[in-house]
């Protein structure tokens, strides 16, 4: 069996996540529209686009084609410079251990996320070596919850889809990995990630005998 790992980005290896909710809580404070922690669950993994259609549906508001550009692009000018200083500090810890484990025995692993900023990130951080392919919001054409960028990912790994592992922090991401019929691991908070087949706070729980284990079932 030809088995591949799959990484989300935003939530799973960095904490991005909490740079995408304070861009938006930004635009959300300036439209006056309520947007908290809670609210931005419902973002995570989701396209920028589709982020700012929930915002607005949220909000009741109906804007001009131009409008919305417009403020896609100020959230992300807003997103960008809150990234401007990451540097390999902000890998999430745990994560290393893993991403270590599985580099020396030579294990498939590609990184599958919602951004199109996910290659800059990477770069940011050092990790763009680590991964065998990158299949980034840029590549998709059908967002998460659809698994279209986990199938991409086992596609470019040559990994068979049943015997494919997903880390994903979002329940979008979740959603994408069970529908494809991958194991789907998620990071977080339990009471959020019910459908997730495994669950962990953080990498920090994820022992590497854990790590084998699953491997040797795939
Ligand atoms: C992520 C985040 C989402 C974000 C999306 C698009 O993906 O979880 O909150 O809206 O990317 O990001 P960008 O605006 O940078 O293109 P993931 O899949 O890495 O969690
Ligand atoms: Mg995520």
């Amino acid at each position: 069996k030809n088995i591949g790992f799959i990484f989300d980005l935003d939530g799973v290896i960095v904490d991005t996540a909490g740079y995408h909710y304070l861009a938006w809580k930004k635009l959300a404070d300036e439209l006056g529209i309520p947007f908290d922690e809670e609210a931005n669950e419902a973002f995570k993994g989701v396209s920028r686009k589709r982020c700012l259609q929930q915002l607005l549906e949220m909000g009741q508001l109906t804007v001009s084609k131009e409008q919305f550009d417009a403020w896609l692009i100020s959230k992300n000018e807003d997103y960008l410079s809150y990234i401007e200083g990451m540097d390999s500090s902000e890998i999430l810890p745990g994560v290393m251990k893993v991403l270590d484990y599985l580099k020396e025995r030579d294990i498939p692993m590609a990184l599958g996320s919602a951004s199109k900023n996910a290659r800059a990130i990477l770069a940011k951080v050092g990790l763009t070596e680590y991964f065998d392919t990158v299949v980034d919001g840029k590549a998709v054409t059908k967002a998460k919850p659809d698994p279209e960028v986990f199938l991409i990912a086992a596609e470019e790994l040559g990994a068979d889809v049943k015997s494919c592992v997903v880390f994903e922090d979002a329940l979008a991401g979740i959603e994408a990995a069970n529908t494809a019929g991958m194991v789907s691991i998620g990071i977080g908070h339990p009471d959020i990630l019910t459908e997730a087949d495994y669950n962990f706070k953080d990498f920090t729980e994820i022992e590497l005998a854990f790590i084998k284990e699953l491997i040797q079932k795939l």
